[in-house]
């Protein structure tokens, strides 16, 4: 166990509040302190562990003196409201964690593209010998990371919930990719929800590095200021310190020096345009961290992506099935969709609408696809939105979705699980969405009995 020994927080009576993925873990690291912990989750009434203090109601015991925040609390439920009225520290688990680990941190937040840059920023130090952890918003706790061997690097996904609830976080390379409507239902506007992101630069000091998205002009106001370098990435052209793609090359410029090619767009594994910004921003967070190109080369060209982001999980007679299942917002799907022959897509869409302008679909959809299959809570506001720009089959239902696009399918075009909206109508999250997509494609495909 190599979490700091001396424990930095003051309370010693936390509430971990959510039971989900980052309350279990940060519970189980901070139960390795003599601390009393204290749970509450709105859905969890009877826990297993008799050894645990619950709270049960929505009255705040008066023992609790600090709250550790699994990101899908809202700041708005009571319990947090009696905290702040008392002045109690509200944490997030990301908070705790980096203030109990030992190591170095590289953070990543966008709207879109995080996992696959967090997950490739990962292999590129890995392949430079690092001992790496990727962790956070694409799926593992960081705290569930803190126990191990000292000197390690953290690559953290980070989505806005969780930079909320910091406090001293402070990686030493943070990545913002882009920003675009999402979480509509939790800000207050694009403005409010993008200075939530802008969090992740806020405790960052001399040496440690910004890496941002040159293209993006929704985040200029964002970057930090002196004395953090702010380094950016631009598929457009030149920048004064950073990286750039001309003529299918992307080279590296820092000031007062020559230009360094890192790499080839062709050698790439990697499908899409979106995903070559990924690699970007990527391979710019590596070296800016000292890790020279040759040591990550080959890894860049191996690395073909995550499960749910764009995947190819099956062809048949020229028609290729993607599952996108992580387009849970318009800008994802739309990014998605622009790496696609115009008129080729077989687009399954709908879902949960997080107060999102479904509308703002139109445009692409109307360009990429061939025909929209229509399921979940929004497919009748889809229906009404697209009904005149694509033929539309209000489906409903993803398993009828997959068969009757596969059936209308034709050689060169792709069936594509793009859903531009969140699955907690249908399924319990977007990785379940995902794996039912894959298994419905093998049936069609005659795979599985
Ligand atoms: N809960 C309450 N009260 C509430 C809301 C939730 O008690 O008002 C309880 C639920 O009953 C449940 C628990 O909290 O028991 C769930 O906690 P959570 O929603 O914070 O989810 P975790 O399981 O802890 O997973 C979280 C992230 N989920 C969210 O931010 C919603 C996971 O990101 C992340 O992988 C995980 O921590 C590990 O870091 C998922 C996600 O959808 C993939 N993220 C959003 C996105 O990417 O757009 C932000």
């Amino acid at each position: 166990m190599s979490a700091v020994t001396v424990f930095p927080f003051a309370w010693r009576q936390p509430l971990v509040y959510g039971l989900g993925l980052s309350g279990r873990a940060a519970l189980e690291l901070l139960q390795t302190y003599e601390l009393c912990v204290w749970v509450f989750d709105d859905r969890v009434d009877g826990l297993e562990d008799a050894s645990l203090r619950q709270v049960q109601g929505d009255e705040l015991p008066q023992e609790i003196d600090a709250i550790i925040l699994s990101p899908g609390v809202p700041q708005d439920r009571p319990l947090l409201r009696q905290a702040r009225e008392r002045g109690l520290p509200i944490l997030g688990e990301v908070e705790v964690a980096f203030q109990l680990l030992e190591g170095t941190v590289l953070a990543v937040t966008g709207s879109n593209g995080k996992s696959t840059t967090t997950a490739l920023l990962g292999a590129l130090l890995e392949a430079t010998g690092e001992a790496v952890e990727v962790c956070g918003n694409i799926g593992e706790p960081l705290s569930r990371c803190v126990p191990g061997p000292p000197g390690r690097v953290f690559v953290v996904e980070l989505s806005s919930f969780q930079l909320e609830s910091i406090d001293r976080f402070r990686p030493h390379v943070a990545l913002l990719l882009n920003l675009s409507p999402d979480h509509l239902d939790r800000y207050d506007g694009l403005e409010d929800y993008g200075r939530a992101k802008a969090r992740i630069f806020e405790n960052q000091e001399s040496g440690d590095v910004a890496v941002v998205n040159g293209d993006d002009p929704a985040l200029a106001p964002l970057a930090p200021q002196d004395p953090i370098r702010v380094r950016r990435f631009s598929r457009r052209g030149p920048v004064d310190d950073g990286c750039y793609l001309e003529d299918g090359v992307v080279y590296e410029v820092s000031p007062g020096q020559e230009r360094r090619r890192l790499f080839d767009v062709a050698d790439l594994a990697l499908e899409g345009e979106h995903n070559v910004e990924n690699a970007l921003a990527a391979t710019l967070a590596a070296v800016s961290f000292g890790a020279a190109p040759a040591a990550w080369q080959a890894a860049l060209r191996e690395f073909s992506g995550l499960a749910h982001r764009l995947q190819r999980v099956g062809e048949r007679a020229g028609v290729r099935f993607y599952d996108d299942s992580k387009g849970t917002n318009v800008a994802a799907t739309a990014s998605s969709l622009a790496g696609f022959a115009d008129g080729s897509v077989h687009l399954i869409l709908g879902g949960r609408n997080k107060d999102a302008d479904l509308a703002e679909l139109r445009a692409i959809v109307e360009r990429k696809a061939a025909a929209a299959y229509l399921i979940g809570e929004t497919a009748d506001e889809l229906a009404a939105i697209l009904g005149d720009a694509v033929r539309c089959h209000n489906v409903g239902e993803l398993e009828a979705a997959v068969a009757l696009a596969a059936e209308s399918a034709r050689s060169g075009e792709s069936v594509v699980l793009s859903p531009a909206c969140a699955s907690f109508d249908q399924f319990a999250n977007f990785v379940a969405r995902g794996l039912a997509f894959q298994e419905f494609v093998a049936q069609v495909l005659g795979e599985v009995s």
